[in-house]
């Protein structure tokens, strides 16, 4: 009877291990699924010079603008003097500001600081 409880005891905890060990193999394949669609869609831009970048993305892609240049900027969505829907507060050096291009078209940006600092981006269909 002790045996035959211990047998029952040593399957259960098989059975527990095997079914933790399927949980956690589809739990890997999903999150490094995810993380592969998230970093494939995220762009950096660096703020250097007083220079912005005009690039092409897919849509649902998220740009970072990251400040490195030594004055203040902002990301504003439109074409000076005009602000469009979204734009960042006063990015600082070493900060950075991020936005997710969910709908394809012609985005126009521009530094509300250095209204001479424009750029584009560009968003297609994915
Ligand atoms: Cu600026």
């Amino acid at each position: 009877m002790m045996v035959l409880r211990l047998c029952i005891y040593k399957l259960r905890a098989q059975f527990y291990g095997l079914t933790h060990g399927a949980f956690f193999l589809i739990f890997f394949i999903f999150s490094s699924l995810l993380i592969g669609c998230q970093t494939s869609s995220l762009i950096e831009i660096r703020i250097i010079d007083f220079e912005y970048e005009n690039i092409e993305i897919t849509s649902g892609t998220t740009v970072r603008w990251i400040n490195g240049d030594d004055k203040s900027h902002t990301v504003t969505e439109g074409n000076p003097p005009i602000s469009g829907e979204w734009g960042s507060p006063f990015i600082a050096t070493g900060d950075q500001f991020e936005y997710q291009f969910k709908k394809p078209g012609s985005f126009d940006y521009w530094c509300r600081v250095h209204p001479f600092m424009t750029g584009t981006i560009r968003v297609i269909d994915n």
